[in-house]
């Protein structure tokens, strides 16, 4: 059977291989079929050209605004389980190929070996399938081809850094929040990978690589600011997991400000607004907890959806990944920002794209689908989960922390963060939560801690052992809090009583890989799998320079961590 596609960016990827590389190649198990797959290789060869121009007009001491945020958004499309429409995604692409021309008329200069020299580029003739044969030409196998392995592993390992970053600086962009410290550096890692070239070789991509953590840091920060000055800072708070009885609506994804305007437009309208995924650490923050509507969350991680929105009986809104196929409820499931899914209702931007000055989107679709179905016909078991622990609150205990473990109560810290996903093999991260011992603290963040979160782990001194620290995002929180930890004790942060086991699913969780490997943090575990898309030498070079290893059994992981 000849291969349509090839994507190897998630820790799902197929087991077929080709040219030695294993990846799905004839249609994605997040359900990507092969033209959506090429327009979305489309769109990151377009992402690379605007780079390469933006970062020529930036030599002339000239930036082009618009096509930064674009860069943005565009990457963030092509993120898992985020767009999965193909109308949609072709014209994001035509729009990223008028960018192209725009940038190359104003930079005045020429892309070398240019890849898309045909009618595509830039009159905008081409059709969905110009573009879609287009891409296949260059697919990951004739790519490695050109590189070899290597170079392509690294280059693919810089894109998927890339686009974890977009995706939060996107976040950050809509709540008025931008730098353009991190637009110069895409533009330059663009440019590099447009180009197939860095200064020194190996050394030059792996700098790069590094950069990217760096910037994805500053990415974070500012989504941090954003959603703190917006919302103010999370709190403590305890957050019902169990149904009201009512007309309901289910809010999932990482969009804050999506949830702010669903829950003023749904105020007074008779309808419960419930958390799914990411979403759930919104209840801490005063901003949102404030709205009496905002009732509880429901379900677990993403990739359960299938049968707990089925189940759902109101409507759902998705504001960022994870999207599942959503047959047998599509007309009542809504999307927004990038995300999208043929045949499901796209709730449209703000007239200015966000930041506080761009109105609002229109819910209205969204109610009237709840209200025509029935809701929850009546209350569950009062049942409820803590989250609000953000860099603020932690710190603002910091001292009865130190105290506790300086008096021996507190013996170590896990930070076991990051994706879920339906590999068996995440049991690993239920078991390592449930087995770390009752003098230690659990710190978390992102989807992954619905494989545990709602156990029992008790307190040490009114600390509580499992503290949420928000969403994958929020990895910024956690570092801020290693660092003052660190600081208290008068060390590093790799001499701190931490292990840190990151379990990985899609590109945001590279980002933040990335990011920690910036900062010098050593001693990694990552799980359930490592990348399809790092190659032997690459990850010798991970091993050997920052220490990461792959999980290995729960117990051995935890008496490693306790002895070091
Ligand atoms: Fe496969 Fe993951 Fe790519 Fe989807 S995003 S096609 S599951 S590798
Ligand atoms: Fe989860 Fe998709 Fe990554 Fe933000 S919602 S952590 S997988």
């Amino acid at each position: 059977m000849p291969m349509s596609m090839f994507c190897f960016q998630c820790e799902q990827t197929a087991q077929s291989s080709v040219t030695g590389m294993r990846g799905c190649t004839k249609q994605g198990v997040c359900g990507k079929r092969d033209t959506t797959a090429a327009l979305q290789d489309g769109i990151v060869m377009a992402v690379k050209k605007i780079g390469f121009f933006s970062n020529e007009l930036r030599k002339q001491g000239k930036k082009d605004q618009d096509a930064d945020r674009q860069v943005l958004e565009l990457l963030f499309a092509t993120v898992t389980n985020v767009d999965f429409d193909d109308d949609h995604l072709f014209s994001l692409l035509q729009s990223a190929m008028q960018t192209t021309g725009r940038l190359k008329a104003a930079s005045g200069a020429e892309l070398p070996e240019c890849d898309m020299s045909c009618k595509v580029c830039p009159d905008g003739t081409a059709t969905k399938e110009d573009m879609i044969e287009l891409a296949k030409r260059f697919q990951m196998p004739n790519r490695k081809e050109k590189l070899g392995e290597d170079i392509l592993s690294l280059q693919e390992l810089l894109t998927y850094g890339l686009k974890g970053t977009a995706a939060y600086a996107h976040h950050a962009v809509v709540l008025g929040k931008e730098d353009d410290s991190i637009y110069a550096y895409f533009a330059k890692a663009l440019a590099a990978l447009a180009l197939n070239q860095v200064d020194d070789g190996v050394n030059g991509w792996v700098s790069l690589i590094l950069e990217c953590g760096t910037v994805n840091l500053k990415a974070m920060e500012i989504l941090d600011a954003g959603n703190t000055e917006h919302f103010g800072h999370p709190v403590p708070t305890p957050v019902r997991v169990t149904p009201v009885a009512g007309k309901a609506i289910l809010i999932s994804g990482h969009d804050l400000l999506d949830l702010e305007e669903l829950l003023v437009q749904t105020e007074g309208k008779g309808v419960n607004v419930y958390t799914h995924g990411e979403m759930l650490p919104a209840h801490g923050y005063p901003g949102l907890k404030k709205y009496k509507h905002l009732v509880g969350n429901y379900g677990g991680a993403w990739q359960n959806q299938k049968k707990e929105f089925a189940a759902f009986p109101g409507a759902i809104l998705m504001t960022t990944n994870c999207i599942q196929n959503p047959d047998g409820y599509e007309k009542r499931i809504f999307t927004t920002g990038c995300v999208a899914w043929p045949g499901c209702t796209h709730v449209a931007d703000r007239p200015c794209g966000g930041g506080g000055h761009g109105g609002q989107k229109d819910f209205g679709p969204v109610i009237e689908a709840a209200l025509a179905e029935p809701g929850f016909a009546e209350d569950g078991e009062d049942q409820t989960i803590l989250v609000g622990f953000g860099h603020n609150a932690v710190l603002g205990v910091a001292d009865k922390v130190i105290d506790a473990v300086k008096a021996g109560q507190i013996k170590h810290f896990f930070l076991i963060g990051g994706c879920d996903g339906a590999k068996p093999g995440r049991n690993y991260f239920t078991e390592l939560a449930e087995k770390v011992p009752n003098d230690c603290i659990i710190l978390t963040l992102a989807c992954g801690k619905y494989r545990f979160n709602k156990l029992g782990f008790g307190d040490i001194g009114g600390i509580p052992r499992l503290l949420d620290i928000g969403q994958c995002n929020d990895a910024y929180s956690a570092i801020q809090i290693a660092v003052a930890l660190a600081k208290a004790f008068d060390t590093e942060v790799n001499s701190l009583p931490l292990s840190i086991i990151l379990s990985w699913y899609e590109q945001k969780a590279v980002c933040v890989l990335l990011t920690l490997l910036a900062l010098g943090i050593k001693g990694i575990k990552l799980g359930p799998s490592l990348p399809a898309f790092v190659s032997p030498a690459v990850l010798d070079v991970l091993v050997k320079r920052f220490g990461v290893a792959p999980i290995s059994t729960a117990d051995a992981d935890i008496k490693a961590a306790m002895a070091s």
